[in-house]
């Protein structure tokens, strides 16, 4: 599929993107936030108290923010702090590009809602609670779905260093056995758990500090997500290209770890002209060290504890910590 612009410059200050070779319901939006932006909301992370913080065993920190969910997946809410829902107007921006993904026909709310109004869309799915993952160089996280606990948008906002989001495929049964697909991976979870999956990435995603990540439906439910743990991204620029000029922009088509990057075309302008120039003088690749990388993913829980406590709805412990 095309990699295309699919936001009218007119009505929306964002440039929002469709993924080269990944379903339409992959959506990428360069500098979401401005600089400023972004050191305020990594400030306010950092200054998060310690006992908020969840250590996966992986070393990668996690913090839930909107409350837990329990066994049964239902939120036991809290509210979100002012720097969620004031300034940045994180969430009222991401419903702004929702609302503009739905305009355009992109598959987006959810389906079960199709018969109202945009607004009540809208509403419906407003994120009601935010994941924390602080990574450092060398942390990642094993490919994934994210659960039935969630209405399936979700939107990822990165802060700091860049990461590569890779997009992994299930095998079906009658794929042919390695090394031809690929094989399962010990290293698996989420409801697909168990199922082999193809070891090679149908495609990936170079996520730049200050952008957006929304991902639905297909991506969400047929696909597996996660990041590699590796200290650098190393872009292969053996066959890559420089193209025409689109939009004014430059494009640039390269590949890590072997995969098409889905979102060459839209990477910030230092880094496109670091490949580009690396290009030119006939480099093989361009290795980016990772830094520390902190994401903010809004998602919304659908059932909402309502009222006390019900040891019936909740089951025993909260479930918060899924990973
Ligand atoms: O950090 C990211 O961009 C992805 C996070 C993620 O996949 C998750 O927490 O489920």
């Amino acid at each position: 599929m095309e990699s295309a612009t699919i936001s009218d410059p007119s009505a929306s200050p964002y440039r929002v993107y469709r993924l080269e070779g990944l379903p339409p319901e992959a959506i990428y939006v360069p500098n979401f936030i401005t600089e400023y932006e972004e050191e305020y909301l990594l400030k306010r992370v950092a200054e998060s108290p310690q006992p908020k913080w969840k250590t996966q065993n992986t070393g990668r920190r996690v913090q839930y923010l909107g409350g837990t969910l329990s066994k049964n997946n239902v939120l036991i809410p809290e509210s979100l702090p002012e720097w969620i829902t004031h300034f940045p107007a994180l969430i009222e921006r991401i419903r702004s590009v929702v609302a503009e993904l739905e305009d355009r026909h992109v598959p987006n709310l959810p389906e079960k809602q199709d018969s109202k109004s945009r607004e009540e869309k809208l509403k419906a799915w407003t994120p009601n609670h935010v994941l924390i993952n602080e990574y450092q160089a060398g942390q990642g996280i094993a490919p994934h779905e994210d659960g039935p606990a969630y209405l399936p948008i979700v939107a990822t906002v990165s802060l700091g260093s860049p990461q590569t989001l890779e997009i992994f495929q299930y095998l079906a049964e009658s794929d042919p056995s390695p090394p031809l697909t690929g094989s399962s991976r010990s290293d698996v979870f989420g409801s697909g758990c168990g199922r082999p999956i193809a070891t090679t990435p149908m495609g990936c995603i170079y996520l730049e500090p200050r952008s957006l990540f929304i991902s639905r439906k297909a991506i969400y439910e047929t696909f597996l997500h996660g990041i590699s743990p590796v200290e650098e991204d190393v872009f292969e620029l053996d066959g890559g290209e420089i193209g025409n000029r689109d939009e004014g922009e430059t494009r640039i088509k390269v590949k890590l770890a072997g995969v098409e990057v889905s979102n060459s075309d839209h990477l910030n302008p230092a880094t496109k002209e670091r490949l580009r120039e690396a290009i030119k003088a006939g480099e093989k690749e361009v290795r980016i060290k990772r830094d520390k990388r902190v994401s903010l993913t809004f998602r919304r829980v659908e059932k909402v504890l309502q009222g006390g406590l019900g040891v019936g709805v909740l089951g025993r412990g909260t479930a918060g910590a899924r990973r």
